[in-house]
């Protein structure tokens, strides 16, 4: 029997809990097209001229590659004129997107980092778009969206997923309840559940974190990888692993199929400062992976219970296995 579409997942939970509603499935489709269109553009490297950077700078301050603004521009194109959306916001923009006037406006608001590990687009590695849904505020409808609005704990989530675009091009997805992955099928352009509901291995000893920070991290996160490295020969009498793509979609995918843990701690030398970012990042991430079986905080607190200051904001991230990230805080 053939792997059942996105499409069809998404109306027959629709019809099972009426817990997903039309326009938020009309949200999620849209995005997954959205995603369809990114991963021909990225597999066409250098044939297609989306390599290379721009020589522009996003809010960030990071240089903006070719891809991040496509991706992005395409994103904003899809979801605008449907009807489901009251405002949009993404990494490489630096506030909202409003719909404009011209088009109805919905209930939701999308976040989303078009291109996720844009350092690897131009060496063939895995990338990815990452995309988190809320709801506008009550009482929001009829006035002018704001970056307030937004600015809600990623426990009040209703969606999130992400794309990984790899030897194959994934969508791995959660309403809520449970987290599924769908392959896309170039031949056909659907999307076919190829796994789910997802639970992530436990007890996988592997670790994700960029050794090149080490001098920088809290010392109770250097102490933990310390012992790690030590591993047979120290005091946890077992050997772990290493993995690091610099590819945030790349790891935590890893981690949801194989297990272990990822850490990109907060910088304790210089108030806590971060490098990823929470409404985009962290909190779709966090949603997947204890949707998954498996627990996110930012070394001390619950990453879903974070209520966001800005809309940029920046945390740090320890999420995976169960027992290892319980080992990992500040
Ligand atoms: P971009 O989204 O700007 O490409 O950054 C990628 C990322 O946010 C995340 O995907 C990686 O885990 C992390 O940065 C890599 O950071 P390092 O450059 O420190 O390895």
């Amino acid at each position: 029997m053939q792997a059942i579409s996105l499409s069809r997942f998404l109306i027959e939970q629709q019809r099972l809990k009426e817990a997903l509603p039309a326009e938020l499935r009309l949200l999620i489709e849209t995005v997954a097209r959205a995603c369809k269109t990114i991963s021909h553009a990225i597999s066409k490297g250098a044939l297609g001229e989306v390599l290379g950077s721009l020589g522009s700078e996003n809010v960030q301050g990071e240089v903006q590659k070719k891809l991040d603004v496509i991706a992005n521009e395409l994103l904003l194109d899809a979801n605008e004129w449907g009807g489901h959306l009251a405002a949009m916001a993404s990494e490489e923009m630096e506030t909202i997107h409003r719909i404009p006037n011209r088009y109805p406006k919905g209930e939701y608001l999308l976040l989303f980092d078009p291109i996720d590990g844009s350092s690897n687009i131009d060496v063939a590695l895995s990338v990815g778009t990452i995309f988190s849904v809320l709801k506008a505020p009550e009482g929001s409808a009829g006035r002018e969206l704001t970056e307030q609005d937004f600015l809600q704990p990623g426990n009040r989530q209703v969606a999130a997923g992400y794309a990984i675009y790899g030897p194959q091009t994934l969508l791995i997805l959660t309403i809520g309840a449970g987290v599924y992955e769908f392959t896309l099928d170039r031949e056909v352009g659907s999307w076919r559940m190829t796994d789910g509901p997802l639970q992530m291995p436990q007890g996988n000893r592997e670790f994700a974190i960029n050794m090149a920070r080490r001098r920088q991290w809290p010392p109770a996160i250097a102490n933990y990888i310390e012992e790690r490295i030590l591993g047979a020969e120290g005091p946890l009498r077992k050997d772990y692993n290493m993995r690091w793509t610099a590819s945030m979609v790349a790891d935590v995918h890893r981690i949801l199929k194989r297990g272990g843990i990822f850490l990109y701690p907060a910088d304790a030398r210089s108030g806590g400062s971060a490098r990823l970012r929470l409404m985009y990042e962290a909190n779709p991430m966090a949603l997947l992976i204890e949707q998954a079986g498996g627990a996110a905080h930012d070394g001390e607190q619950r990453i879903l219970d974070i209520i966001p200051a800005t809309l940029h904001q920046r945390v740090g991230v320890i999420l995976g296995d169960q027992r290892e990230t319980d080992f990992a805080r500040t």
